[in-house]
């Protein structure tokens, strides 16, 4: 009986321990993995030597029920990115800086001239036609993603 009644002491602590930590395994259900968000065709847009900036752009898949946010994106051999989203003011083309860009759930968001659109700024050297920038994108989820994007050049998005 005693050891019982030890038990049953020791248990109880145990037992709330347990009833409290429920919301905790339930809320890392609910969190994202990798395969949540899906980078499409990451690309760069060829610039001359002398370019202090360059568009990056890629299709960003949704596969939650949630809305993502992408909050920053980053390149190596960039001094950092950008978030814009290209838009006609008073029939001039102009670049407005966006705290981030919103993938609403199950659905797809394209990054592309004249659209939203990443631009990496200051590069150390600008990059050849084919060559690769690897990238850094970060979401609101705690995601992060690690890609290479190809250089391709001014109008051809997709390789022919
Ligand atoms: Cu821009």
């Amino acid at each position: 009986m005693r050891i019982n009644g030890v038990g049953g002491i020791y248990f109880l602590p145990l037992f709330l321990a347990f009833i409290y930590a429920l919301p905790a395994f339930a809320e890392y259900k609910n969190q994202a993995t990798p395969s949540d968000i899906k980078i499409i065709n990451p690309w760069v847009r060829s610039a001359p030597p002398t370019a202090s900036v360059l568009g990056l752009f890629m299709q960003i898949q949704n596969h939650t029920p949630n809305t993502v946010r992408l909050l920053s994106a980053s390149a190596k051999g960039y001094q950092r990115g950008e978030l814009h989203l290209s838009k006609q003011v008073n029939g001039v083309m102009k670049m407005i800086k966006q705290d981030s860009i919103a993938i609403k759930p199950n659905s797809t968001t394209t990054l592309k001239p004249g659209a939203f659109h990443i631009m990496l700024i200051k590069p150390k050297s600008v990059p050849n036609i084919g060559s690769k920038v690897v990238i850094n994108l970060v979401f609101d989820n705690g995601l992060s993603y690690k890609i290479d994007a190809e250089v391709k050049a001014k109008n051809q998005p997709h390789s022919h």
